[in-house]
C-alpha cells in the first residue's frame, strides 16, 4: 500500500501558469486551453511574484475580469519559479494539476492529450518529451541540447527508468501526489524534482510526444550555469529513504492552503 492517497479518477484539473513578463503569451495559452478543455478545467491558478511586469498584471486583470471565478490569482510568498509552483501545489483544488508555463514553451495544443491520458491513469504522472520522433526542440541552443541529452542518460539509467526527458516542466499529477509530497527546491530544479520524487515513490511516469519552441516574448528567469544544481536534488533524491521524500500529517504551512486574495 503507498503512503500517500490514491487517485482513482480524473474530475477537473488546476492548471498553474507561473507569469513574469508575459502578456500575449499567457493569453495565447489560456485561450488555447479553454477552447480545447475548458468543461475539465477546475481553475487557472495563475501566481505572480514582485518581479511580475505592470503589463503582465494588467494582462492579468483582463483576463480576470472575461473569466471570472476560473481565474485564481495568488501572490507568491516563497521566492522563485520552484516557490510558485510549491504554493500552487498547496492550493489547487482539481484532481489534477497541470504544471506548465506561460511562455508558450509548454504547448498548450497538448493539455487535451495530457487530461485524456490522466482519465486513463489517473493515479499516474503524465509528462512531455522532447527526445522523441514526434516532439523535439525548435532554437534550443547547440550547447544546451548536448548538455541536455547528456543530462538525460545519467539520470535516467540512475534512476533505472525508460524516460527520455524528465527536465521538461510540462506534466500532469494528482494533487493529492502534489500535496503529499515534501518539496525542497526553490528555484528551477524543483522541475525536476517533480519526476524524480514520484519516480521514487514508485509513482507510474508515462510520456507523451511535444514540442520544445523558444518564447517570443520577454526572457527566461534561468542561467545556464544553475542548470548544474539540478544534479545536487537528483542525488539526494535517489539515495534518500523514501519516507522522507513524504510530508508529515499535519500540514506544516496550513496558513498557505487559502490563495493570496482570498486571504484576510
Ligand atoms: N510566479 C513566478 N513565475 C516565474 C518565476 N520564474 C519564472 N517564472 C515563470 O515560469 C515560466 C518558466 O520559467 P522560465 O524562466 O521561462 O524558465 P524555463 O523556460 O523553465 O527554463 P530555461 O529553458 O532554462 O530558460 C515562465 O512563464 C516564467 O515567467 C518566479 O519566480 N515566479
Ligand atoms: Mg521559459
Amino acid at each position: 500500500m503507498s503512503a500517500f492517497p490514491a487517485t482513482r479518477a480524473f474530475e477537473s484539473a488546476t492548471i498553474v501558469l507561473p507569469v513574469v513578463n508575459e502578456t500575449y503569451s499567457l493569453v495565447e495559452t489560456v485561450d488555447s486551453i479553454l477552447k480545447t478543455s475548458k468543461p475539465d478545467v477546475r481553475e487557472l491558478l495563475i501566481v505572480v511574484c514582485e518581479k511580475t511586469t505592470r503589463e503582465s498584471m494588467a494582462t492579468i486583470e483582463e483576463l480576470r475580469a472575461r473569466l471570472g471565478k476560473l481565474v485564481v490569482v495568488h501572490h507568491q510568498k516563497l521566492k522563485f519559479l520552484g516557490g510558485a509552483m510549491r504554493e500552487a501545489f498547496g492550493l489547487a483544488r482539481g484532481s489534477h494539476t497541470i504544471m506548465m508555463a506561460s511562455d508558450l514553451e509548454t504547448d498548450p495544443v497538448l493539455v487535451p492529450r495530457l487530461i485524456a491520458e490522466a482519465r486513463a491513469h489517473p493515479d499516474a504522472v503524465v509528462t512531455v518529451t522532447r527526445w522523441h520522433s514526434q516532439g523535439g526542440f525548435e532554437n534550443y541552443s547547440g550547447i544546451k541540447l548536448v548538455a541536455n541529452w547528456i543530462f538525460q542518460k545519467l539520470f535516467s539509467a540512475l534512476y533505472w527508468t525508460k524516460l527520455t526527458d524528465m527536465t521538461y516542466a510540462y506534466r500532469i499529477f494528482p494533487t493529492k501526489l502534489l500535496q503529499a509530497i515534501e518539496w525542497e527546491e526553490l528555484r528551477h530544479p524543483l522541475l525536476f524534482e517533480t519526476v524524480v520524487k514520484p519516480l521514487r515513490l514508485g509513482v507510474q511516469v508515462i510520456e507523451i510526444p511535444g514540442f520544445w519552441r523558444a518564447r517570443t516574448e520577454g526572457e527566461s528567469q534561468n542561467t545556464f550555469a544553475r542548470n548544474f544544481e539540478y544534479f545536487r536534488i537528483g542525488l539526494r533524491v535517489r539515495f534518500a529513504a523514501t519516507h522522507h521524500l513524504l510530508r508529515n500529517r499535519h500540514l506544516k504551512h496550513q496558513n498557505m492552503n487559502v490563495p493570496s486574495e482570498h486571504r484576510v
